[in-house]
């Protein structure tokens, strides 16, 4: 059996015995030992069959699981796994993916309506049925039925943090293939969508197809969908996001990277536009329409320069005006000069173990100086999220006077005394004015009532605009990816008032909300708004986000002088509302 098999066992089990409510512990060590196993090496039935060897050598297996892992070896199962599956449907399983639904009440739901498919839950809900149940309602029944049409919607679709992850750990890989010269990432990974469907990546070399062999060796792939000379398809980890790995002569690398890097529509108008140059473009190259002559292919840029157009940086090939800004005479060029990592020097919205982050200024700061930035600004939660154990009014001053206190010249970077402020439903800060005067910055977020009709929430956002000591609109539409939508109200108008006013839009780093995305950031950007990428860190490890909220800016046509944590310390401060000179 395949490493991958024994860890979607453990997997699986681990979602039952959560739906059992057992005990949180044991759930983790299955959970850990899924994703040590994902990871191995070497296959795990060969350690088991070398009497020399022991399970318990690797690191995360204990006892408990290597005998599981035996178990599973003699019959294909466990005992404990063959218990949960009697005690509920498969479908368990499914439904723990719908947004909004819990172990809990999957649980409940299970228990009393003995529900087996999708389908019947969904229709138990259009029949008005959960309400039946004690603290089950209406709210509940519409909760689950649009989680069922989201789940049935992005179902197969992947957070790019995590499509990027497995690309990068391939891309490793199959460079280390003796006599492979290039693996690139093409589709909407390198157009840093915010989701992913499937994974694409080209390799050239002489070895370019012992590559693909190995690709369907690695560890962690799974079912093998497809596997010729120039191409091989699998699906990768438990999780079973799908990679397309392409073999590519050389000569023709920069016209497979544009022909598979996309998007289709970006490549429709530029296809167009060849056939009216007299042109013809495929994933071999640019040949003339008469004689066939090939006269560009090994690069992208030549292509494209071919064609009487600059380089267009793959997060602007939407076919959203790309292809006209790129045309023209070299010095009459529209393309921006997009935002790069590298210019980014701060971060403004940080969670420390004061509310629900997992570590201390002095190691967020730490973390921030290792990434050479030159501050943070510290925001945890305000008291509306009792849960994340927000501030008060009297820990907001108390912390306000710490930062002041602080020898600032002992930081490895300047920390700003800021707050991650609830906007309340009626639109009012959830901390009063004279504690928001003590600190440097505030973010205004909503984190409830999400579900206000439209004209509701615009008032509500409208209303926290007017907060003077409101810098900054924090995660504005608060989308969660694959799980919840934006909540509804006139972004026009709000991006309008918050450019007169002078608040900056968030762009939060965070790969589950990547929010704003493009469309809205040109919105915002027409409307005269500034910018400031954040990446919301709960953990230190969440600073290196901030890659995925600068490639949203990118995407969003956004150049260095949009962007507000770009500037220096002093000259950020002071380009904060109320603070401009
Ligand atoms: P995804 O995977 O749904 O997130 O989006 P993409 O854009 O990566 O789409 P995918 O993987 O189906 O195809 C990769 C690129 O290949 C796509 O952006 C455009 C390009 N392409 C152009 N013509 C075709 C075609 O006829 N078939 C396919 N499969 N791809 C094409
Ligand atoms: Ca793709
Ligand atoms: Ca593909
Ligand atoms: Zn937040």
């Amino acid at each position: 059996m395949e490493n991958l098999e024994y860890a979607r066992l453990l997997a699986e089990t681990a979602d039952l015995m959560e739906i059992a409510a057992e005990d949180g512990f044991r759930i983790r060590s299955y959970r850990n030992a899924a994703d040590t196993l994902q990871g191995y090496p070497e296959r795990i039935d060969g350690v088991m069959a070398d009497p020399a060897r022991k399970l318990t050598e690797i690191t995360g297996i204990g006892k408990g699981i290597a005998a599981v892992l035996e178990e599973i070896r003699e019959r294909g199962s466990f005992a404990r796994r063959d218990e949960l599956m009697e005690k509920y449907p498969p479908t368990a399983l499914e439904m723990l993916k719908i947004p909004g639904l819990g172990p809990k009440t999957i649980a409940a739901l299970i228990a009393h309506f003995r529900v087996t498919t999708l389908d019947d839950l969904e229709r138990l809900c259009r029949e008005q049925k959960l309400r039946e149940l004690p603290r089950m309602g209406a709210k509940l029944e519409e909760k689950i039925l649009k989680g069922i049409a989201s789940l049935r919607q992005s179902s197969g679709r992947f957070h790019i943090h995590f499509a990027a992850a497995i690309a990068e750990e391939l891309t490793g890989y199959l460079s280390a293939v003796a006599g492979v010269e290039r693996v690139e990432a093409a589709g909407s990974l390198r157009r840093g969508r915010e989701t992913v469907g499937d994974v694409d990546l080209l390799v050239t070399g002489a070895a370019a197809a012992a590559a693909l062999d190995r690709f369907v060796k690695h560890p962690r792939v799974g079912d093998v969908l497809g596997h010729g000379d120039t191409k091989a398809s699998a699906r990768v980890g438990i999780e079973g996001l799908q990679v397309d790995v392409r073999a590519v002569p050389a000569e023709s690398l920069g016209a497979a990277l544009q022909y598979f890097t996309g998007s289709k529509t970006h490549n429709v108008a530029l296809r167009q536009l060849a056939m009216q140059r007299g042109y013809t473009l495929n994933e071999y190259g640019l040949f003339r329409l008469d004689g066939g002559e090939r006269v560009a292919g090994r690069t992208e840029e030549e292509i494209y320069e071919a064609l009487g157009l600059a380089w267009i940086p793959p997060e602007l090939r939407e076919n959203q005006g790309e292809i006209e800004a790129a045309g023209g005479a070299a010095n009459a060029r529209r393309l921006p000069t997009l935002l790069e990592l590298g210019d980014i020097h701060g971060d403004a919205h940080i969670h420390t173990r004061e509310s629900d982050g997992r570590f201390s200024l002095e190691e967020m700061a730490e973390a921030a100086a290792a990434r050479g930035y030159g501050y943070i600004a510290i925001t945890d939660h305000s008291k509306a999220l009792a849960m994340a154990n927000g501030l008060d009014e009297a820990r907001v001053i108390r912390f306000a006077e710490t930062v002041r206190a602080m020898d600032q010249s002992a930081l490895p970077v300047r920390v700003l005394a800021g707050l991650e402020c609830d906007i309340r439903r009626d639109g009012r800060m959830d901390i009063d004015d004279e504690a928001l005067a003590r600190l440097d910055l505030v973010v205004a977020s909503v984190h409830s009532h999400m579900n206000m009709e439209s004209g509701e929430m615009t008032e509500r956002l409208l209303a926290a605009v007017e907060n003077p000591y409101v810098k900054i609109m924090g995660h504005p539409t608060g989308r969660v990816l694959l799980h919840r939508d934006a909540y509804v109200y006139d972004f026009e108008k709000v991006a309008a008032a918050a450019a007169g006013r002078g608040v900056a839009m968030e762009i939060n780093a965070s790969p589950e909300r990547l929010d704003l995305h493009a469309p809205l950031i040109r919105i915002a950007k027409s409307k005269g708004c500034r910018f400031v990428i954040s990446t919301d860190a709960h953990h230190v490890k969440h600073l290196a986000n901030m890659r995925f909220g600068v490639t949203m800016a990118r995407r969003g046509w956004l150049e260095k002088g949009d962007v507000l944590n770009t500037l220096p310390v002093d000259q950020f401060l002071g380009s904060l509302r109320g603070n401009e000179g």
